[in-house]
This record gives structure tokens, C-alpha cells and sequence, in this order.
């Protein structure tokens, strides 16, 4: 501390010197400072969050910010931008006070003052959607990193896409102790490492504290060899000298492989008594502990107040890029016409013309010779048309590819030294794969599916939950959907899966009929644009109940009449999926005893639930009897079929056994089906 102050104090003395740039004459000291003051003072304010991270990391944020991030503050979107990812968002104050500084419009003192209010853009954790220059969302551990390594995978592929002239940047991440403790971190670096995403540079604030105390209460990893063993290049430094951050940097744009820095920092660097504990991680220091701070930084400005030679150094700082923004617009407008507008309409994220073509031609294959086939094979059929149709569309499987059927055939795989593939083999790593897809949406110009079994939904559930808060289009491919994946048995066969993930705000979760349906929960998943889609299919096959022509998305309603009741209602079936076609056999049973049933298909329970309330109501019916039929548990099913309503699904898990057995074994039949009507029709 002593040096940086004593440095502090000379370079404050020496004022503004000629035309020389406003940095060199402030120092990194007092540019850093402004950070750590920025983050003591809005945390002291709030009453709440987390002053340690911003101050230990003041040092190598100011060295990255002030001297290699490429970035504009006037345009926080700018697509060959460098991505910086604050996976360790506890540390918010840090992102928020770099762009205050750095000049980003929206990001005003004000809003450093209101920090973790009602309506600021300063949240507890960082964002995206929410504050301008917040690349994604983080706060659960782990998370920022993997989304970083999808950010450099989609760097390279658009670069062998569109050309290093306008796509040409690198993915920088702070992590802290614990994104490197959570599991998500090793499925993330064992991924860039073998991929070589020579352009992602973590930098790791190694202050060896985490909440519950020292880091030795817990993890004994040396993270350099860790790295190194992934295929990454790492080394340590001294987190709070400037010179040695800046080599190290500089060192790691000329890297063949991703690049940890292992940055020694002193959490809370600058408090009197909490340096280096784990008080100072996340509660707000104290009047106390600030003044001794501001002594020991030679900081003598009032709370908020960042004087204006340093300020200026940061606006300077921001402004950095200009230049290199302006050489890209003109390598930009220098691209072929069609190339230009392609990249811009992948950058935005509208979808092709090709794609309505695309569903038409589908569906008329379809009404011309229908498949009695498994909707994993459905989704297949229908990929085979989207993909040349969609070219920004990217696929993957979690090492099940040839279960999940997510593989077209002219499909080339993503590798090393060939990043123009279009299908990524993510290995066995649901979460870094889920995170990684989160990654690939917000950096833009790709539309990320995948696949695994939907019983690993279990595996992706963090980021799937952030996707949807982020409000950002992957789509997760999810076979092997029910007990009809059959012998595998009840450890791979989903019973709560569907509720779980119908829990999830703005996520759809869609489970198709048949072939039709498939094609249409597809066309539905690429179009929603700020939402990200599951779609469950099956591994059993399946009849194809709409056999006619049929240009009409009837699952955009999320629920339809399939099959209409011969005259009066008596009863109205609900069913998804593969039970679709059983409540149709029940149809003809309850046929035969006289009662009158409708079938209604319900592909997707949140469209069904945003469909406007004359439109649900009707569809919803008002029979006597509601039976629901899904082989899953009923939680979320009362919103279809009321309280009243029977259901026939399952209560337990399930159980190893060819799947017809399993469904007669749980009474998931037409003739169970056409019982509980009856039963309730009583
Ligand atoms: C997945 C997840 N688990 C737990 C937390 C709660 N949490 C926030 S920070 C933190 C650990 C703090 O240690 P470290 O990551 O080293 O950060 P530092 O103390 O250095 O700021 C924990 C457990 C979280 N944010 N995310």
C-alpha cells in the first residue's frame, strides 16, 4: 500500500503536463483508486454488497481497461468489441465504477449512488439487458467463465464465417476463487483448452479468501497446474503491480492456447484491518475502515467525488478504441454487399427468409408420405431442412449425438484448427454446454442448440434458469423424454423434468406430438427471439396424427383441438407428446361406450398460459370431465385440467423394462385413459 500511495501523492503533485495524455500524468494509482473509492463508498450507501473484490482487482482492471480492452463506450454493442465477463458478479462495483469511468452514457454517478435500488442500473449482481456494457449475467459462480469460453467459440466460428478483417477480437474474464471451486469451471476449461481458444484470458483474482475464511479451509488445488493439465497457458503474478499485469497481458495476446493469469491480490487492498480477510468480501466496511482506507490511499476526496484530472484519464481511457471502431465500420462497408447485410442480419438476430420455405417444404414432405417415427427423428428430419436454411444455427450434443439426433449429415464439426463447422462435440459436460450456448446467443450472430437427455436437464439447469433470465434464444434439444426411453431405467428416465423446467420463467418447454408438431415447436423455438426453448422428444416412436397439409402453426396457441368430439362434449383429453396419441385411442374407446371426448394437444404449457383468455378459454372447453394425460408427475398440470381433473401420469419414478411394459405397468394406456374418464363422468 505504501508504494501506491507515496506514488499516489507524486503523481497527484505533478498535475497535467503539456499534451500528454491525461493517464500518463494521473498514474495508474489514482486511476485505480477511483475504483476502489467508487466501490467502498456505493456499498457503504446500499448498506450492502461487495467491497473486497472491486478494491483487490482495482489494479488489474484499471492495467486491462486502460491499455488493451478494445471497446466504445458510445457503443456498448459494437460486434468486434473484446467480450469482458465479471464471472465473479459478486464484485459488481467493479464493472459499474469501470464504466462510469470509462464513459458509458447510461452509467452516471447517479446510478453509482443508487446501487442495488429500485430501478437503478446497478444491480446487486451485474445484468445483461439491464446496464449497458454488462456482456452477461453473473452472481452464481462459474457461470461468467463458461459463458466466456461459448463468447470465443463464437468469435472464431464467425470469424471463419465472415473474415478476420471485421470479426477479430479477444474474451476477457475475471474469476475469483470460488468460480474456479464450482464444478461448471472444469467442464468450461477443459472445453477451451482443447479447442485451443488461443483469444480467452482469465484473470484470476488469487486472493486466497473466499466467505467462509481463508481458502485453505477448503481447496488445496493448484490452479496453474490445473490450467496447464487442460492445455491452457498460466502463470502467477503480482496482482497489484502494474508493470507485471501489463506484461503479462501482453504476453497472452501472442498465446497459441487460452491464458489463466493467476493474479496475487490482497482482498479489500487499501482497508486498514480488513485487508486480506474475509470481512472485507461482502459487507460494507464501515465509516471506520473507509477513512483509514482513503488515508492509506491517499484518497482525499469526499464520498462519489472522483476529481476531474481522473476522471479525465478515464474518459481518455474510454475512448481508447475510437479509431479502431472507425478502421472496422470501413472494413465493414468494405465487405462484399451480401456479406455485409448477412453479418448485420445475424449481428441482430432476425431470421432468414429461408426459413418459412424451409417448415413449408417439411411439412408438405410430410403430408405426402407422413413418418411413423420417434420425434427425436422428427427433429432431425426437421433440422435437415433448417440448417442450410438457418445458416447462424450452430448444434452439439453432450457426447449423445447420435441419440439425440442433432447431427444433419452435411454437418461439419467445430475444431481446433477448423472453426467453420456447425456442430459442436461438447463431451460429457450438460452445464459448461448449457453455459457455453449462453455464451455463443449473447455474443450474437449464432442461434446455439444442443442436445442431451432431458433427464440432464438436472446438469444444465443453472444456466438454462440464467438464459431465461437473460432472455436469450438457445434451444435445447431433450430426447429420451419419459419412461418410453424404456430399459435404461429410472436413473435416466425424466418424471419431474418437465415441471421443473415448466417452472422456470420465460422458458418454453415444448413437447411435440408427432413429426408435424416437431417441425412446428422448431420454427416456434427459432423464432422467439428473447427466450430460450427446451424442446422434450421422444425415443419410442410415434404415429403422425396430422397427416394433411396443414400451413398453419396450430402450436403457436400452445394448445389445439387434434381431435374434435363426434357432437356434444362430454369429456375433453389433454395430453402432450407421446400420450397425444394415446388420449386419441381412448377417444375411440369412450366412442364406443357412447361418451363424446375431444383430444386437445398441448405443446407447450407457456404459450398455452400467454394465449389471450378468450383463446384459452376456448380451447380449455368447458366439459364435464378434464382428464390430463402426460407421463410425468402432474405438478403444473391444474392449470389445464383445474383441480377437479383427473390425471394419468406418474407418481414414482420409473423403472428398467421394455417402455410398452412400463406403460402398462404404470397405467399409462388408452384403457386407463377411457377409465378415469368414465370414472369421473359418474
Ligand atoms: C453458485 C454459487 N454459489 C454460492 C454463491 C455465494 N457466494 C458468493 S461469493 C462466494 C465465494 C467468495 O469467494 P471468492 O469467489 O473467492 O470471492 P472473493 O471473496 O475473493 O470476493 C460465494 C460462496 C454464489 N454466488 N454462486
Amino acid at each position: 500500500m505504501s508504494a501506491n500511495a507515496s506514488s499516489t501523492a507524486t503523481v497527484a503533485a505533478s498535475g497535467r503536463r503539456g499534451q500528454e495524455p491525461a493517464s500518463s500524468t494521473v498514474g495508474h494509482a489514482r486511476m485505480a483508486n477511483a475504483i476502489r473509492a467508487l466501490a467502498m463508498d456505493a456499498v457503504e450507501q446500499a448498506k450492502s454488497g461487495h467491497p473486497g473484490m472491486p478494491m483487490g482487482m482495482a489494479d488489474v482492471a484499471t492495467v486491462l481497461f486502460t491499455q488493451f480492452l478494445k471497446f466504445d463506450p458510445a457503443d456498448a454493442t459494437w460486434p468486434d468489441r473484446d467480450r469482458f465477463v465479471l464471472s465473479a458478479g459478486h464484485g459488481s462495483m467493479l464493472i459499474y465504477a469501470l464504466l462510469y469511468l470509462t464513459g458509458y452514457p447510461a452509467m452516471t454517478i447517479d446510478e453509482i449512488k443508487r446501487f442495488r435500488q429500485l430501478g437503478s442500473i446497478t444491480a446487486g449482481h451485474p445484468e445483461y439487458g439491464h446496464t449497458p456494457g454488462v456482456e452477461t449475467t453473473t452472481g452464481p459462480l462459474g457461470q461468467g467463465l463458461a459463458n466466456a469460453v461459448g463468447m470465443a467459440i463464437a468469435e472464431r466460428h464467425l470469424a471463419a464465417a465472415f473474415g478476420d478483417a471485421v470479426v477479430n477480437h479477444k474474451t476477457y474474464v475475471i474469476a475469483s476463487d470460488g468460480d474456479l471451486m464450482e464444478g461448471i469451471s472444469h467442464e468450461a476449461i477443459a472445453l477451451a483448452g482443447h479447442l485451443k481458444l488461443n483469444k480467452l484470458i482469465v484473470l484470476f483474482d488469487d486472493n486466497g479468501i473466499s466467505i467462509d475464511g481463508a481458502l485453505s479451509l477448503t481447496d488445496s488445488v493448484d490452479q496453474v497446474k490445473r490450467f496447464e493439465a487442460c492445455g491452457w497457458s498460466a502463470s502467477r503474478i503480482d496482482g497489484h503491480d502494474p508493470a507485471a499485469i501489463a506484461a503479462a497481458i501482453a504476453n497472452a495476446q501472442k498465446s497459441d492456447r487460452p491464458v489463466l493469469i493467476a493474479c496475487k491480490t490482497k482482498i479489500g487492498y487499501g482497508a486498514p484491518t480488513k485487508v486480506g480477510k474475509a470481512s472485507a468480501h461482502g459487507s460494507p466496511l464501515g465509516a471506520e475502515e473507509i477513512k483509514g482506507a482513503r488515508d492509506n490511499l491517499a484518497w482525499e476526496h469526499a464520498a462519489f467525488d472522483v476529481p476531474a484530472d481522473v476522471l479525465a484519464a478515464w474518459r481518455e481511457a474510454g475512448a481508447r478504441s475510437k479509431g479502431v471502431h472507425a478502421e472496422w465500420s470501413k472494413r465493414l462497408a468494405a465487405l462484399d454487399a451480401g456479406q455485409r447485410a448477412e453479418f448485420e442480419r445475424r449481428i441482430k438476430g432476425d431470421l432468414p427468409k429461408a426459413l418459412n420455405d424451409a417448415v413449408r417444404q417439411v411439412k408438405e414432405t410430410l403430408a405426402a408420405t407422413p413418418k411413423d417415427i420417434a420425434t427425436r427423428s422428427s427433429s432431425e428430419f426437421a433440422l435437415e431442412a433448417l440448417v442450410p436454411a438457418v445458416p447462424e444455427m450452430v448444434g452439439g450434443s453432450a457426447d449423445l449425438t447420435g441419440s439425440n439426433n442433432t447431427r444433419t449429415k452435411s454437418m461439419q464439426a467445430i475444431t481446433a484448427a477448423d472453426f467453420s463447422g456447425r456442430f459442436i462435440h461438447y463431451g460429457v459436460r450438460e452445464h459448461g454446454m448449457a453455459a457455453a450456448m449462453n455464451g455463443m446467443a449473447l455474443h450474437g450472430g449464432i442461434i446455439p442448440y444442443s442436445g442431451t437427455f432431458l433427464v440432464f436437464s438436472d446438469y444444465c439447469r443453472p444456466a438454462i434458469r440464467l438464459a431465461a433470465l437473460m432472455g436469450i434464444r438457445v434451444i435445447h434439444v431433450m430426447t429420451h423424454d419419459s419412461i418410453g426411453l424404456g430399459e435404461d431405467g429410472p436413473t435416466h428416465q425424466p418424471v419431474e423434468q418437465l415441471a421443473a423446467l415448466r417452472a422456470i420463467p420465460n422458458l418454453l418447454v415444448f413437447r411435440p406430438a408427432d413429426a408435424v408438431e416437431t417441425i412446428e415447436c422448431w420454427q416456434l423455438a427459432l423464432e422467439h427471439k428473447n427466450r430460450p426453448s427446451v424442446l422434450a422428444l421422444t425415443r419410442q416412436n410415434l404415429p403422425q396424427l396430422r397427416r394433411a397439409l396443414d400451413t398453419e402453426n396450430r402450436c403457436a396457441a400452445g394448445a389445439y383441438e387434434i381431435a374434435p368430439a363426434d357432437g356434444k362434449v362430454d369429456v375433453s383429453l389433454f395430453a402432450t407428446g407421446s400420450e397425444v396419441s394415446l388420449a386419441i385411442e381412448a377417444q375411440k374407446l369412450l366412442a364406443a361406450k357412447g361418451v363424446s371426448a375431444r383430444v386437445v394437444s398441448v405443446p407447450c404449457f407457456e404459450l398455452l398460459a400467454e394465449a389471450p383468455e378468450a383463446a384459452r378459454r376456448a380451447v380449455i372447453g368447458s366439459a364435464r370431465v378434464n382428464v390430463g394425460v402426460e407421463a410425468a408427475v402432474r405438478q403444473g398440470w391444474d392449470a389445464v385440467i383445474g383441480s377437479a381433473g383427473a390425471f394419468i401420469g406418474m407418481s414414482s419414478f420409473g423403472a428398467s423394462a421394455p417402455y410398452k411394459e412400463l406403460y402398462k405397468k404404470f397405467g399409462i394406456t388408452p384403457e386407463a385413459i377411457a377409465e378415469a374418464a368414465l370414472e369421473n363422468l359418474r
